[in-house]
């Protein structure tokens, strides 16, 4: 009892797949309205269409900045099929019933991540093509709206089962997704503003994603969860590809993320670094000459906790790391390439998820992150904060020798990775001990420094394997008990982001203790 489609409009900046769907149209005895590159393109094709000019009796003007809003568009969009009075109306202005309309938008975004000038950009901004979608979404009781080309097929299937019309519920399903799609294209015009005029905190702010999976659920199976892209092609989890192994989950994809960004901070033409991680934190990041000493360094930090743990690769797996790798019970493995050979030692375990990217995620480039808390969210820059070998500041009497340098710098990258309170024990370019999430300093020291003890117990050696280590705080040491801990532990040299009202404190502390300490000036809590 549905009215059949018999009449289209076609207008999309994407032509791909625009012919087939007007000969299918048209083949199902549907008139094709059309504006002028949509029409061009379907009429070289041999099909007959009419412009939407000749129905507006205004040519296309303004640049095209005008071209489809107009009353004959619109009224054939909007009005109620079944209200005599809109009918009415219809009748008197001889407006025809549009029952489909196909549109793809201005390719803004794209225009935008090309790095366009302003002008172009502005002129990317679709605006006859969004009224249209929401006009034709608002009446999805009548009309079918399709704003993906993915959805082509389907559409002229359901029209296939429906006798020319389509089915009620999927045309409500179609009206959501264009929602959805004009929402995202403005929210992609408004941040790019945002950008462009240097605003530091727009007074609105609009969110958009692209479903990339369906979870089977969230941080645990009594919460629904969906994983959405943000439209960028950087690498990093939501763009790489999953060669192997059983669908990613929720905690899957945050800790493998956290572990992608961890690992990506080691420039891969100067070392080969790998980083464990679990529950969203460290269980171990080691340097290497090669990929699978860094590997096997990173294992040994804290064998137990790295059992079905994500393991990041900052460099192309290869089939010894590979072979390593295998040995234990891992759940995902991520990392920029594969050999071949690496490959196929993966591929006998079915169930060790592979996910491989074009290079890596690029930790220094501006992003923003956002937190949901009760009744908002709070939005702010990604932590990208860096520091060098110079920006660092000796406060002691001792001055770190050139390899402690190194072990310092080494826990200052991890320590950013660790949730807060974090410590992190730091000996020949790997992790000894990991202490996050602590309520207290002292407490994460603490953590930490057991860890590096129960390691050195399971590896049969004398003394903790935080002997002789170098210490990162990710705050200050707001007094001497934390930096006192971190000594007793055996370390012998310290990094922190000092401005503490008691550094005199902690720096009488480390000198007494014969601990070469540095401040970095910047903080790196992460919660
Ligand atoms: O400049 S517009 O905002 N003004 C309009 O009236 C209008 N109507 C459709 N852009 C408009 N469109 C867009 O033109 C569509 O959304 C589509 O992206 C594009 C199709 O143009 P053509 O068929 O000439 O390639």
């Amino acid at each position: 009892d549905q009215t059949p489609i018999r009449r289209a409009l076609l207008s999309v900046s994407d032509k791909t797949g625009l012919i087939d769907l007007g000969k299918a149209l048209s083949a199902r005895g549907v008139e094709l309205l059309s504006t002028g590159g949509s029409a061009k393109t379907l009429r070289e094709a041999g099909l007959t269409v009419k412009d939407v000019a000749d129905i507006t009796g205004f040519p296309e003007m303004m640049d095209g900045r005008v071209k489809t809003l107009h009353p004959m568009v619109h009224g054939g969009l909007l009005a109620l099929r079944d209200n005599a009075d809109h009918v009415k109306a219809m009748d008197e202005h001889g407006i025809g019933p549009i029952d489909l309309l196909v549109v793809s938008l201005y390719p803004f975004e794209e225009t935008v991540a090309k790095g366009a000038d302003y002008d172009t950009c502005i002129e990317n901004i679709d605006i006859g093509g969004p009224a249209m979608i929401r006009a034709a979404a608002k009446n999805h009781g009548d009309v079918t709206v399709v704003v993906d080309v993915a959805d082509y097929d389907a559409v002229l299937a359901d029209m296939d089962q429906n006798n020319g019309a389509t089915d009620p519920a999927y045309r409500r399903k179609l009206a959501q997704i264009a929602y959805a799609r004009t929402a995202a294209y403005d929210a992609a015009v408004s941040t790019w503003l945002a950008g462009a005029l240097e605003l530091e905190a727009p007074r609105r702010r609009a969110f958009a994603g692209e479903l990339k999976q369906t979870l089977r659920y969230g941080e645990n199976s009594h919460q629904k969860a969906a994983f959405y892209t943000d439209g960028t092609d950087r690498p990093g989890v939501a763009t790489a590809q999953q060669l192997q192994g059983k669908e990613l989950s929720y905690n899957n994809i945050n800790d493998t993320d956290a572990a992608y960004e961890l690992v990506a901070e080691f420039d891969p033409a100067e070392t080969a670094a790998v980083a464990i991680i679990k529950h969203a934190n460290p269980c171990g990041v080691a340097k290497g000459a090669t990929l699978t000493e860094a590997y096997q360094k990173a294992f040994d930090c804290d064998r137990t906790s790295a059992f079905g743990g994500i393991v990041a690769l900052n460099q192309p797996l290869d089939a010894e790391t590979a072979t390593k790798i295998v040995e234990i019970f891992t759940e995902v493995v991520i990392a920029p390439g594969a050999s071949d050979e690496a490959k196929a030692i993966f591929a006998a375990k079915k169930n060790l998820r592979l996910l491989l990217t074009d290079g890596l995620p690029d930790t220094r480039a501006a992003q923003t992150a956002y937190k949901q808390v009760g009744g908002g969210v709070l939005v702010q820059d990604k932590d990208v904060g860096y520091v060098g070998l110079d920006d660092l500041k000796v406060v002691t009497e001792k001055a770190p020798t050139e390899e402690q340098m190194q072990d310092l710098l080494f826990a200052w990258k991890v320590a950013k990775h660790v949730k807060s309170n974090a410590i992190v024990y730091v000996k020949g370019n790997a992790t000894v001990g990991v202490g996050a999430g602590q309520m207290s300093r002292l407490d994460s020291a603490n953590v930490a420094a057991s860890k590096a003890q129960r390691m050195a117990d399971e590896l049969g050696l004398d003394e903790s394997l935080a002997k002789g280590s170098a210490v990162a705080s990710d705050a200050f040491f707001p007094f001497a008990d934390g930096l006192l801990e971190a000594a007793a532990a055996g370390a012998t040299c310290v990094i922190q982001p000092g401005g503490s009202m008691r550094d005199d404190e902690v720096i009488a502390a480390a000198n007494a203790q014969g601990i070469a300490m540095v401040f970095t000036g910047m903080r790196h809590f992460r919660h």
